[in-house]
C-alpha cells in the first residue's frame, strides 16, 4: 500500500515506519494515524519482520493530534464516532518490538505513541510534554495513565496540569524513566537501527513471549504476574528456537534462530 503521510522501509529484518507530516510537525491526523494503524498491523503478521522502529523528523516526533483537525468537533462528533479511538490502538496492540526513536517534539499524542512504543531511545533535543490543557481538553490517548506509571505521580502531575510550561527535556526524561537512553542528536537513527538490528536477530517468538509478559507487569499484580511469567516460560520450551539457542551456547557458537 502507498502511503501519504507516513514513510516505510525495511532494513533486514527492520521495518522503519517514519511520520511524514514535516511541516505541521507530524501533527497526528486521523488519516496519519491510519497509515500508521495499517503498516504496524501488516508488520505484526509479516514473518521478515521482528522489530519495528518509528520516528519523525529531527525537529518533531509529533506535535500532538493534529488541532485544526479536532477544532470544529463538537461533543456528539466525537462520541457518537468514537473519536479516532481505534487508529490509536495498533501500536499498543503490536506484538513484536517496537522502538520510538524521539527527536524534537513529543507533544500530547505524540508523547503519548511513544510512551506505547516499547521504549523509547531519546535524541539530546527531545522534549516531552502534555499540553493539552492549554488548548481546554485534557489528554486522550493514556496520558494521564501511562506517564504517571513511567515517571511517577508528581512529574506526570506537573506536566499534565501545567501543559506547555512543563515540558521534559531528555536528561530528565532519562533520570526519571521515561526514556531508556539519551544519544547525540545526530547519531540517533543510527544508535536505533542498530538497536533494532541486534533485536531482529533474535528469536521472534521469545521477543514477542518476554514483551507479552513485561507489559502485563503494567496490569496485574506481582502474584499474577509471575505466575503469567511462569506459563509464557515453559511455553517457551516448545519452540525450536529454544533448542537452538541452548545449542549454540554448549556449542559455543552464534545461535540461528528460525523464528519457530
Ligand atoms: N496540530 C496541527 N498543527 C500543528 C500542531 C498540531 N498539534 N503542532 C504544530 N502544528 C503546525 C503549526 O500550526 C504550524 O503550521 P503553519 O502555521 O506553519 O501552517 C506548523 O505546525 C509549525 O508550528 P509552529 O509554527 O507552532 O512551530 P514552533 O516551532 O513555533 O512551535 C510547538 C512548535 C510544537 C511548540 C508548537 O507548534 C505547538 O505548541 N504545537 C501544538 C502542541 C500541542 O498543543 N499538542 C497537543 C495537541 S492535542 C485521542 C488521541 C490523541 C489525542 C487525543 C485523543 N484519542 C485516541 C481519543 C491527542 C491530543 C493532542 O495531542
Amino acid at each position: 500500500m502507498k502511503f501519504k503521510y507516513i514513510l516505510t522501509e525495511q532494513k533486514d529484518r527492520v521495518l522503519l515506519i517514519t511520520l511524514n507530516r514535516p511541516k505541521a510537525l507530524n501533527a497526528l491526523s486521523p488519516q496519519l494515524m491510519a497509515e500508521l494503524s495499517q503498516a504496524v498491523v501488516d508488520a505484526d503478521l509479516d514473518e521478515k519482520i521482528s522489530c519495528l522502529v518509528l520516528t519523525g523528523s529531527k525537529k518533531a516526533f509529533a506535535a500532538g493530534a493534529d488541532i485544526r483537525d479536532m477544532k470544529g468537533k463538537s461533543y456528539m462528533d466525537v462520541y457518537k464516532a468514537d473519536f479516532i479511538t481505534s487508529e490509536w490502538e495498533a501500536v499498543s496492540r503490536c506484538r513484536k518490538p517496537v522502538i520510538a526513536a524521539v527527536s524534537g517534539y513529543a507533544l500530547g499524542g505524540g508523547c503519548e505513541l511513544a510512551m506505547m512504543c516499547d521504549f523509547i531511545i531519546a535524541a539530546e533535543n527531545a522534549k516531552f510534554g502534555q499540553p493539552e490543557i492549554n488548548l481546554g481538553v485534557i489528554p486522550g490517548a493514556g496520558g494521564t495513565q501511562r506517564l504517571p506509571r513511567f515517571i511517577g505521580k508528581s512529574k506526570a502531575m506537573e506536566m499534565v496540569l501545567l501543559g506547555q510550561d512543563r515540558f521534559m527535556d531528555a536528561c530528565e526524561a532519562e533520570r526519571c524513566g521515561l526514556v531508556s537512553r539519551v544519544v547525540a542528536t545526530d547519531d540517533l537513527m543510527a544508535d536505533v537501527i542498530e538497536t533494532a538490528n541486534k533485536i531482529s536477530r533474535l528469536s521472534t517468538p521469545s521477543l514477542m513471549m518476554a514483551k507479552e509478559s513485561v507489559k502485563r507487569a503494567f496490569e496485574v499484580n506481582l502474584a499474577e504476574g509471575v505466575r503469567f511469567e511462569r506459563r509464557l516460560f515453559h511455553s517457551s520450551f516448545a519452540t525450536e528456537d529454544k533448542e537452538e539457542g541452548m545449542a549454540a551456547f554448549i556449542e559455543k557458537r552464534s545461535p540461528n534462530f528460525k523464528n519457530k
